[in-house]
């Protein structure tokens, strides 16, 4: 039989739990602009303490440079009003071009221009802003996360923000080169998982743990496809590397346990949960996930889903019902 990506998805599907970061997320889109910049900056000032300084890097934010400076030379007003542009995801020129920045560079921008609130060169929130009770809804929500949670709204807000350029191809000016995250510590190079030996999922951590992307996408099949938390299958061997380019550099994945079944057709699927760790944060946030593989009977990945738990007790959820 066919493996087929639909089926795929649903492999140990009765392991899943809904997830609190979709729910905040739907809280914080019903609040107005302002408002949503408000929670943004109360919510960055207590987690992105612990940003690690580095992270954005030179290169990366060279890329942002060139928003960050005419961003510098505008009025309290006209800045109020890119920010607000940014969330509503208006059409105008600066949110077009944040719209076509990699994830990461989205990220560096903003950290960029947090530096430059705190110097007082940015205004943070709109002079004569009143907080409406909302806010404070969608914070106590956030409050209940774990912190690897925690980071994940406060990026996928960040995503989110820009004019949505995707239907418009790539960007006319010549895509800029994806900057290299530093690595702060060796690569773990002999990975061990608790009920685990297949070759290709310990091949895949040992690669993406080195950033060695080519290494782990020859693991795929080549109609294989990944799927990244909240989103939607990338199928294929050059889409798939283009999204770890862009968005799995840097990452340390601690791999700590897993369960492996053999199907009627040879074909294997596994569940192995762990801690991940982001270049951003490096080791003072961990988010747990679980990774569910589904292997041909060649040994080649068909399909991964990377999907963040729900609380830190499905680490230990490895059941079959
Ligand atoms: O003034 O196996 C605001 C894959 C506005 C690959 C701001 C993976 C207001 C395959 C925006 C708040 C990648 C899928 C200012 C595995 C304001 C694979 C600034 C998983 C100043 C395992 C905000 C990887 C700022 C995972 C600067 C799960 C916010 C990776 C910065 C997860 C926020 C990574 C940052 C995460 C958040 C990174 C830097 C969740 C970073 C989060």
């Amino acid at each position: 039989m066919a493996l087929s990506i639909e089926s795929a998805q649903n492999i140990f599907s009765n392991t899943q739990v809904p997830s609190p970061i979709p729910a905040t997320i739907a809280l914080f889109d019903q609040l107005g602009v302002d408002d949503q910049l408000a929670y943004l900056w109360y919510a960055y000032t207590e987690m992105g303490k612990t940003i690690t300084p580095a992270a954005p890097g030179v290169a990366r934010l060279q890329l942002a440079e060139g928003l960050l400076n005419q961003i510098k030379q505008m009025s309290q007003e006209e800045q109020t009003q890119v920010m607000r542009e940014l969330a509503n995801r208006a059409d105008s020129p600066i949110s077009r071009s944040y719209g076509f920045f990699s994830v990461n560079t989205k990220l560096a921008f903003w950290y960029e221009l947090g530096e430059l609130m705190k110097q007082g060169v940015v205004t943070p929130i709109p002079s004569g802003y009143q907080m409406s009770p909302g806010v404070k809804v969608v914070l106590e929500a956030t409050q209940k996360l774990d912190a690897g949670q925690q980071i994940t709204v406060l990026r996928n807000t960040v995503v989110d923000m820009g004019f949505d350029t995707s239907a418009l191809g790539p960007s006319s000016s010549k895509a800029a080169a994806e900057p290299a995250f530093k690595r702060s510590a060796p690569a773990i190079t002999s990975v061990k998982i608790e009920g685990i030996t297949e070759p290709a999922v310990l091949g895949y951590i040992e690669a993406m743990n080195a950033d060695k992307f080519d290494a782990a996408i020859a693991l795929f099949t080549t109609d294989g496809a990944l799927q990244p938390p909240f989103q939607k299958p990338i199928i294929g061997h050059e889409a798939i590397a283009k999204y770890m380019r862009e968005e799995a550099q840097g990452l340390n994945m601690m791999p700590q346990q897993g369960i492996c079944e053999v199907l009627p057709d040879g074909s294997k699927q596994l569940k192995v949960t762990g801690v991940v760790q982001t270049p951003w944060f490096g080791v003072t946030v961990g988010m747990n996930i679980a990774w569910r593989f589904l292997i041909n009977p060649q040994g080649k990945i068909f399909f991964v889903a990377i999907d963040m738990l729900a609380s830190p007790q499905e680490l230990m959820n490895l059941r079959r019902v």
